[in-house]
């Protein structure tokens, strides 16, 4: 990550232990690729960014390592994209690749603004060294999904677990104001399977029990930038939707070793339903992870977002979700246990 096609290659052929060169590598994977970045999706939140700095006149420029012809193939697949961004500069475009600053100082002289007054969003080690050496501050949001990995950003000036979590006004621009009963519309996801067993201490240690999924319902999503607090949807075979308030992480406070997604619903049940068919649609961001000093205030904040949960999943877009009908299709039955 950051790094030009052949230094890339490279790596990969160390790594592997592969008996090809560089240059043969990229020839037979360019082909595999293409064929793939036409379904790229968008980070979560990276098109309400850009589309908030766009209509506030702000420039924006990519500055990425790869041949300008693969970035113009990835940016002509996303809406509008060709446009928001006029100025591209590509590895392939200046002498020294990332970490040297050549690329991001190449493309703040194209925007015309002076290095010291930009702001680099990046997801690569290699690129937050460069934009440092550029003189620019950078915000990092770690593609890199571990939490071991989290050194190697150590001279971003923030790090953030997901663009949902940049707020503008921090960095000097007009601050966003979209959020809807204090959760932020995000594109739905959809998660489903059998409630398996958790961590155990939902309900003992914190009053808030959480229904946990096999980590196959996610694993899709957990890849991708998504940690923090989310609002959505959750329906039971056979007992109803009802709202949900959920975490996605290392829990810092208990500190895991896995990431998991761990939902509360937000009704009391008279029982356990380990083994029944759990149906998830989030919708909304609420806040990224924290750490607490106190159990006490864990739960405290659990329980705000609880009653966050309630009152936006009651407005609009929120509130059409309940009535998808993913939350209470059955399975087939060539798939149900019994
Ligand atoms: P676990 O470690 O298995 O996740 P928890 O203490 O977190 O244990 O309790 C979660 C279990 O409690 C769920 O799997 C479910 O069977 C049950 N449960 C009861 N009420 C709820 C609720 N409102 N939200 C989530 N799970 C609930
Ligand atoms: N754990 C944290 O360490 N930090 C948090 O900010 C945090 N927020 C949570 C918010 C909600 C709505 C829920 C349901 C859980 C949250 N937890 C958080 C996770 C909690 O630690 C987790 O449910 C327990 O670890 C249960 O296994
Ligand atoms: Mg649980």
């Amino acid at each position: 990550m950051g790094k030009r096609p052949l230094e890339a290659a490279a790596a990969v052929i160390q790594d592997y232990g592969l008996a090809c060169t560089p240059l043969e590598l990229n020839l037979e994977v360019l082909e595999l690729l293409q064929e793939r970045w036409k379904n790229a999706r968008t980070l979560p939140g990276a098109v309400r960014l850009i589309k908030h700095f766009y209509s506030h006149g702000i420039p924006m420029a990519i500055a990425s390592s790869s041949p300008a012809r693969n970035i113009k193939i990835k940016l002509c697949h996303q809406e509008g994209w060709t446009e928001y961004f006029p100025v591209v500069v590509a590895g392939d475009m200046v002498e020294n690749g990332k970490p040297a600053p050549d690329i991001f100082l190449e493309a703040a002289s194209r925007l015309n603004v002076e290095p010291i007054k930009c702001l680099v969003i990046e997801d690569a080690p290699a690129g937050v060294l460069a934009a440092k050496a550029a003189g620019m501050q950078v915000v990092a949001v770690p593609s890199i999904p571990s939490k071991d990995a989290r050194p190697q950003y150590s001279s971003a000036d923030v790090i953030y677990s997901s663009l949902l979590d940049f707020q503008p006004e921090v960095w000097g621009f007009p601050s966003l104001n979209d959020r809807i009963g204090g959760a932020i519309p995000i594109e739905p996801w959809y998660m489903g399977g059998p409630v398996i067993k958790g961590f155990g201490r939902g309900s003992k240690l914190l009053g808030t029990p959480t229904a946990n999924l096999p980590t196959s319902a996610f694993s899709n999503h957990l890849a991708s930038h998504v940690c923090g607090i989310y609002i959505g949807w959750a329906g039971l075979a056979n007992r109803g939707v009802y709202k949900m308030v959920m975490s996605v992480g290392w829990n810092p406070y208990f500190d895991n070793k896995e990431k998991a997604v761990e939902p509360w619903i937000l009704h009391d049940f008279s029982e356990d339903f380990y083994g029944e068919e759990l149906r998830l649609i989030v919708v909304g961001y609420v806040r990224p992870e924290a750490n607490f000093t106190t159990l006490e205030d864990l739960v405290e904040r659990i329980h705000e977002d609880g009653r966050v949960a309630k009152a936006a999943l009651d407005m609009n877009p929120f509130s059409d979700y309940a009535e998808d009908s993913y939350l209470t299709t059955p399975l087939p039955v060539s798939m149900s246990s019994n």
